[in-house]
């Protein structure tokens, strides 16, 4: 993890600008904030891009934008739905960190005329997803063109595109990958659910659901996978779920010489429609958020009781 840090970071000591992309759905798990102490904390322009908003509930994506705005001032935070953004918020997206990007001194690059720009984030956030919308948003201007190595050239080697010409503009091909940072068994089992940690092992798959279903039943919305599995009530038993969905999709297994219900095949589907949205729209970190909402309102009643104290006490 340091390593890897250690290298990005110095790359990213080179760059004018760092566009984050994270998952919308965890927007407190998994956030690398050595990212931002160490290079953001007010000189290097960041943008951080809460990305799948449209598998997020919408009253939880304004809310962690204003908490995350609240603990980094420095970054400009959007969020969006990379897979269905057009290209007027797209254009526009990027138009507000160029401007960022432009008007920040460069104390290390002063010398430079272009400008580069690192995508970053932890695996499957759609950062690929987010330069390919760009490369495309820029292909048919005659400012655009590749640089670096050719098509067919290992993919290993970075890759930078030109975006702008006036000032020129870089991204790099190559998104830089960070990994995520872990602090608790939730946060692990979060990133597990919404594919930001891969699933090394097949027969993890049912805990992983299992983790999926509490958090449906804890954040009440059990409407939908109930309908999807043909349930008559809530359950928090995951087999019960599991075997529903290996009955309806014939997710089925040969064990010696019988065939019987393929669970870890089932619980698989299950996270894949998870991260569909067939469930809903779940922000996993709401009780992050809730608990963050708390905090900042005791805080306010502390300095309102504080400031009555003062008061008297004049
Ligand atoms: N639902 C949804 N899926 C997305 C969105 N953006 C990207 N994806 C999907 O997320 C997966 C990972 O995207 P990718 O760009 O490869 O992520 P990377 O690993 O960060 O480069 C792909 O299957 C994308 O199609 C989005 O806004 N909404
Ligand atoms: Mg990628």
């Amino acid at each position: 993890m340091h390593k890897g840090m250690k290298d990005l970071e110095e790359s990213l000591l080179r760059t004018d600008g760092i566009i984050e992309v994270h998952d919308a759905r965890v927007p407190h798990s998994g956030r690398n904030s050595e990212l931002y102490k160490r290079l953001v904390g007010g000189h290097k322009p960041h943008l951080l891009i809460l990305n799948k908003s449209d598998l997020a509930d919408p009253h939880y994506v304004n809310k962690s934008m204003e908490y995350i705005q609240i603990e980094q001032p420095n970054t400009q935070v959007v969020h969006t739905s990379l897979m269905s953004i057009d290209m007027k918020e797209l254009t526009n997206l990027f138009g507000r960190l160029l401007q960022q990007i432009v008007e920040s001194p460069r104390y290390t690059r002063r010398s430079s005329i272009e400008y580069n720009i690192v995508v970053c984030g932890i695996p499957n956030v759609g950062k690929s997803t987010f330069i390919n919308k760009l490369r495309n948003l820029f292909a048919n201007k005659a400012s655009c063109e590749r640089v670096g190595a050719s098509p067919g050239v290992t993919r290993s080697m970075s890759e930078k595109v030109k975006i702008s010409n006036r000032p020129k503009v870089f991204v790099r091909d190559t998104p830089g990958i960070l990994e995520p940072r872990l602090k608790s068994a939730n946060e692990s089992f979060r990133l597990l659910l919404t594919n930001c940690i891969p699933i090394q092992q097949r027969e993890l798959s049912d805990i992983i659901a299992d983790y999926g279903l509490f958090l449906l039943n804890k954040y009440e919305q059990q409407r939908l996978y109930m309908k999807y599995c043909e349930l008559d009530r809530p359950t928090d038993d995951i087999l019960t779920v599991l075997t529903a969905i290996a009955k309806l999709k014939k997710c089925t297994q040969v064990y010696g010489n019988k065939r019987g219900y393929d669970l870890t095949g089932a619980a698989l589907h299950f996270i894949n429609e998870f991260n569909k949205g067939t469930f809903g729209h779940i922000t996993l970190d709401q009780d992050i958020l809730d608990a963050m909402e708390q905090e900042k309102l005791s805080d306010t009643n502390l300095f309102r009781a504080s400031s009555g104290r003062i008061k008297k006490s004049i």
